[in-house]
């Protein structure tokens, strides 16, 4: 059979739920042979863009499109400077596009590429949130009425900044941002979690996202007063260059560790893995390079008996989504998987999304990633141009801005 090559890379970018989604297609010297990737990092859309359009197209087109390994490494070393979150998503696209099309050439879902199934169904996690308990209690009951066990609770998102009770002082002048009071977030999630397992029980299996949003000697009290609720984890304690924090936050608090989906380097997970000083691994998976460097993490945390939880937020696309599936299936380490469920327009521009039913998602089992794009429909949602920044600008009450 004469080389399958690659003819052309393709971008897209939709918001179907107003949340700006990056798709790379890849297009093969076989006429109706193509594949799609997510490339979504959605607060630096163009800037993906124009990697794939300027930089991998011209560079890659005329490849070989079995030879995924190959093409990823000289992705990677094609810019010299590397490891960034936009040339990663770049790379991601073309990745889990090629992934998707050698799935279409052997007849096989990417799962299967992978060493087939581990499990049937993939148990998933939602969020539960709102402005005070009435609001987020409603919220976790919605997601038990349709089957979840697995809720992430928490009472004003990130930093707890809606709780009425927030006092924030802020200096004469202050700019504009999402202010938040440390002490008084860290004092409503443990009122929150107590309210949760009062109401709930330990049938439930709950998590919180701490969101980079303590210092570390908050991050390491406040772990221990959530060793109380039993969590499934307590995720992003600190940000990804305080690592080595996380060698303390091990040895003081029994509480399960999750971090990630801020990774962008295999520098940044390697020690923590290796010293078994988390419990689960979050990265999102086109912010690493996608499926091929996904693969290699996850055999890499087995060893050490770290479990996978990928980031599975509302800016990542359904083919992303799926792309992470596949791993979910395949991998023993699988822990959870983090779901922001699929909006009706999500599910028209990306025909055969996963499918959902108590608590569990579940893959078609079509050759490659088998969540496809309607290139056309996808035209009914263009890109968001008046994008929301603003909570990513969060704030400590004098106005210090804080990584969000
Ligand atoms: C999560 C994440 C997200 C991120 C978002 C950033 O645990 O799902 O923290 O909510 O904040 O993906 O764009
Ligand atoms: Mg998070």
């Amino acid at each position: 059979m004469s080389e399958i090559v690659i003819r052309d890379v393709k971008t897209f970018v939709t918001a179907p739920r107003g949340i700006n989604l990056v798709v790379v297609k890849v297009e093969t010297s076989e006429p109706e042979l193509y594949g799609y990737g997510c490339a979504t990092f959605t607060w630096r859309h163009k800037a993906v863009v124009t990697a794939v359009e300027e930089y991998l197209k011209p560079l890659f087109v005329g490849k070989n499109v079995q030879n995924i390994q190959e093409i990823w490494q000289s992705m990677m070393g094609s810019s010299y400077w590397r490891n960034s979150a936009v040339l990663n998503n770049a790379m991601s696209g073309v990745d889990e596009a090629l992934w998707d099309i050698k799935g279409k050439l052997a007849g096989m879902p990417v799962y299967d590429l992978l060493g087939g199934k581990c499990r049937e169904g993939i148990a998933l996690y939602r969020h539960a949130d709102g402005k005070n308990w009435e609001e987020v209690r409603e919220c976790i009951y919605g997601y038990v009425e349709e089957g979840y066990r697995y809720i992430r609770c928490h009472m004003g998102l990130y930093g707890g900044n809606l709780d009425s009770r927030q006092v924030l002082v802020k200096p004469e002048n202050a700019p504009e941002g999402a202010y938040y009071n440390p002490r008084l977030y860290m004092q409503s999630v443990v009122e929150l979690m107590d309210k949760v397992r009062t109401e709930f029980g330990w049938n439930l299996e709950i998590m919180h996202d701490v969101h980079e949003r303590l210092s570390l000697a908050d991050t390491l009290t406040f772990a221990r007063e959530m060793e109380a609720f039993k969590l499934f984890f307590l995720e992003d304690c600190v940000r990804p260059d305080q690592g080595e924090y996380l060698r303390y936050l091990r040895e003081q608090t029994s509480v399960p560790l999750a971090i990630g989906e801020l990774f962008t380097n295999q520098t940044e997970w390697r020690t923590i893995i290796q010293n078994q000083w988390i419990d689960f691994i979050r990265v999102h998976l086109s912010d690493i390079g996608g499926i091929t460097p996904a693969v290699r993490l996850a055999h890499f945390a087995d060893v050490y008996q770290v479990r996978t939880a990928w980031h599975g937020p509302n800016d990542l696309s359904p083919i992303g989504m799926a792309a992470q599936m596949h791993l979910d299936l395949a991998m023993p380490n699988f822990g959870i998987q983090e779901f922001s469920g699929f909006e009706d327009a999500e599910r028209e521009v990306f025909p055969g999304c996963p499918e959902v039913r108590n608590g569990y998602a579940y893959l078609s089992g079509a050759p490659g990633i088998g969540t496809g794009f309607d290139e056309k429909l996808a035209k009914k949602y263009p890109a968001n141009e008046n994008v929301n920044f603003g909570w990513l600008f969060s704030r400590l009450p004098d106005g210090t801005p804080v990584r969000p």
